[in-house]
Formats: structure tokens, sequence, C-alpha cells
């Protein structure tokens, strides 16, 4: 089963914005397998943004997501990956349609309030990044027995 990585950066946790966007995913029917909160290390958050490190932004990018606590997640389900990236919208909120959460609630590229894996070979990597194998729960929901 197809999984991703997401996280609720600073400023979606600063906003009192986690059961919101939790909710949009577990409504939508996708599987939480991976949860946690914690504050970033300058190297996770370094080694997350890897391929963004030569660009102009980055260091205000590391500074950003190591500046308060953010909530890891894996989600699991068919084509969580692409459809994540829908139900969170454009990389600029201002861009981002409503109904999405960026378009919902954000209005700066710099503070975008969450991250999604944006193709398998990167979710994969990410989770690894993230988790450990044990953190990671495989069980089956029962609650729906007719979404898939
Ligand atoms: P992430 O989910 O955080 O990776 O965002 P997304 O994949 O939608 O967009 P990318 B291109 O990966 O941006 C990574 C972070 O860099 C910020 N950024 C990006 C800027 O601040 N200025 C820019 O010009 C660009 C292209 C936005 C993303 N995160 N934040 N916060
Ligand atoms: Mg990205």
């Amino acid at each position: 089963m197809e999984r991703t990585f997401l996280a609720i950066k600073p400023d979606g946790v600063q906003r009192g914005l986690v059961g919101e966007i939790i909710r949009r995913f577990e409504t939508k029917g996708f599987t939480l397998v991976g949860l946690k909160f914690q504050k970033v290390s300058r190297e996770l958050a370094e080694q997350h943004y890897d391929v963004h490190r030569e660009r102009p932004f980055f260091p205000g990018l590391v500074e950003f997501i190591t500046s308060g606590p953010v909530v890891a997640m894996v989600w699991e389900g068919d084509g969580v990956i692409a459809s994540a990236r829908k139900i969170i919208g454009a990389t600029n909120p201002l861009n981002s349609e409503p109904g999405t959460i960026r378009g919902d609630f954000g209005i700066n590229v710099g503070r975008n309030l969450i991250h999604g894996s944006d193709a398998p070979e990167t979710a994969q990597k990410e989770i690894a990044l993230w988790f450990k194998d044990e953190e990671l729960v495989t069980w089956q929901p029962h609650s729906t027995p007719w979404l898939h």
C-alpha cells in the first residue's frame, strides 16, 4: 500500500491548525500509520531540504522549520502521495485553490503550513529519514468497509 510523509510546519502548529489539517486526511479516507510531535534539529532540517541546499531561500527555510515543533506523519492509501499534494494545494498559498489547506489558511510561500512528499522516491526517502520502522503501525481500519 502506498505511503507518504506529511509534516505540519511550525506555523500550522502555532496557529492551532493541527486538528483541522489531520481531519482533512482522515475524512478523505487515508490511514494514519505514524505520528510524532517534535522540534526539528538543524541537521534533520538540512537533510530534509537537501535538494534546496543551493537555493537563496535555504537558510531562511531551515531557520523557519527549526523555529518550533512540527507534527510529522506517515499516511497510507491508494494514490496517497499525489492526492495529499492536491489536498495541500500549490506551494505558494496565493496560488493555491480555495478548498486546499494552503488555499484556505495561508498567504505566504515561506509559511505554507504543511509539507507533503512530491513523488514515490521522495516519500520513501523522507519516511526513512523521519521514522524508524518500529514507529510505523500497520493496521486495518474497519469503520469504512466500502471505502475502497
Ligand atoms: P514543501 O512541502 O515544504 O517541500 O513545499 P513544496 O513541495 O510545495 O514546495 P518546494 B518547491 O519543495 O519548496 C520547499 C520550501 O521552500 C519554500 N520556498 C520555495 C520559498 O520559500 N521560496 C521559493 O521561492 C520556493 C520555490 C517553500 C517551501 N516551504 N516552506 N515553508
Ligand atoms: Mg517540496
